[in-house]
């Protein structure tokens, strides 16, 4: 049954759709998060974004795109997000088992640019035939690709929501005038949560942001209000803010693989911040099922808190 958090969240996207509203609310009532307004997505695009080796050789059965959709079930996940190739191999099989993302677009690292501009690789109507919920699709705030990325997600946001489909981006500041540190800087990764709620964004995923403030104007804006970024559930309170205010989803990636300690004490500081969850992936299908399976439930535990 519908929840009043979940009702609650649903509030804040009343300009959208029946569809669209469904579609959101099918993400928030299912898996072992389910009503509680708090998210755990399985993505498993690194395949595509570094190559099969990296992302799978450490646990080969992950090889298998079967093995991903059983992993999100098992695990409880609220969705599984992936690119159309892993998606249509199985979603059959799983059909109705879990909601799914198709990520719209994909980057690979066989050309070393420092300006990224991922390709489309997916339609609007792929999600449609695959009876996904949602479509997913990466920008990189700061590349100087960035105008063709925010032109296409305009064009595919429209498409999907007249279909009655949720986007979701994922917001990942990348460029040359960026420094490999201001990627994940409060003030980078707080404003590419906002370019992306601006964008038309239902659930917007960024990185766990650091202490650290990369832009001059910005660190007098920060300094002059007195805006606290010390410690992460801080952080992850300012990038909520800057999402309208907690009006839209957003939630924070799992990163490089680490040790479940390290992983939980993060959580729960993008808990305690009042983060909407976490999308994780290398964390999860990097470690074998069992092990997997047992560190998605402790995470969720975390969020159900
Ligand atoms: P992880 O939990 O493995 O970090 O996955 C989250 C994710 O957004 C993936 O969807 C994507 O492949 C990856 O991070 C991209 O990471 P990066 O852009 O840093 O290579």
């Amino acid at each position: 049954m519908m929840t009043k958090r979940v009702k609650e969240i649903l509030g804040h996207y009343q300009g959208e759709s029946a569809g669209v509203l469904t579609n959101l609310a099918r993400l928030l009532m299912s898996g072992r998060l389910g009503g509680t307004g708090k998210l755990v997505i399985l993505p498993v695009d690194q395949g595509f974004e570094h190559g099969p080796a990296r992302s799978f050789a450490i646990n080969p059965p992950a090889y298998d795109p079967a093995y991903h959709f059983q992993l999100a079930l098992d695990a409880g996940c609220n969705a599984y997000a992936a690119p159309l190739g892993f998606l249509e191999a199985a979603a059959a099989e799983f059909a109705g088992a879990v909601p799914l993302i198709l990520k719209l677009n994909n980057h690979d690292v066989l050309h070393d640019e420092k300006d990224p501009v991922s390709a489309q690789t997916a339609s609007v109507k792929d999600a449609l035939r695959l009876g996904c919920v949602a479509i997913g699709y990466t920008i990189y705030p700061g590349s100087s690709g960035s105008q063709i990325m925010y032109q296409q997600v305009r064009e595919l946001a429209l498409e999907a929501k007249s279909h009655g489909l949720a986007v979701v981006l994922w917001s990942y500041p990348r460029g040359s005038d960026l420094s490999k540190e201001g990627e994940t800087a409060i003030d980078v990764v707080a404003y590419a949560a906002q370019i992306a709620a601006q964008l038309g964004a239902h659930i917007i995923k960024v990185k766990a942001p650091s202490a650290h403030i990369e832009l001059a104007e910005a660190k007098k804006a920060y300094d002059k209000a007195k805006v606290p970024v010390e410690t992460l559930p801080q952080r992850i309170r300012h990038v909520v803010q800057s999402s309208f205010n907690g009006k839209r989803i957003v939630i924070f990636s799992g990163g490089a693989t680490v040790g479940d300690e390290q992983l939980l004490a993060e959580i729960k500081g993008i808990h305690e911040g009042g983060g909407f969850g976490s999308i994780v992936g290398r964390n999860s299908f990097q470690r074998p099922h069992d092990k997997a399976v047992e560190l998605l439930g402790k995470i969720m535990s975390i969020y159900a808190s």
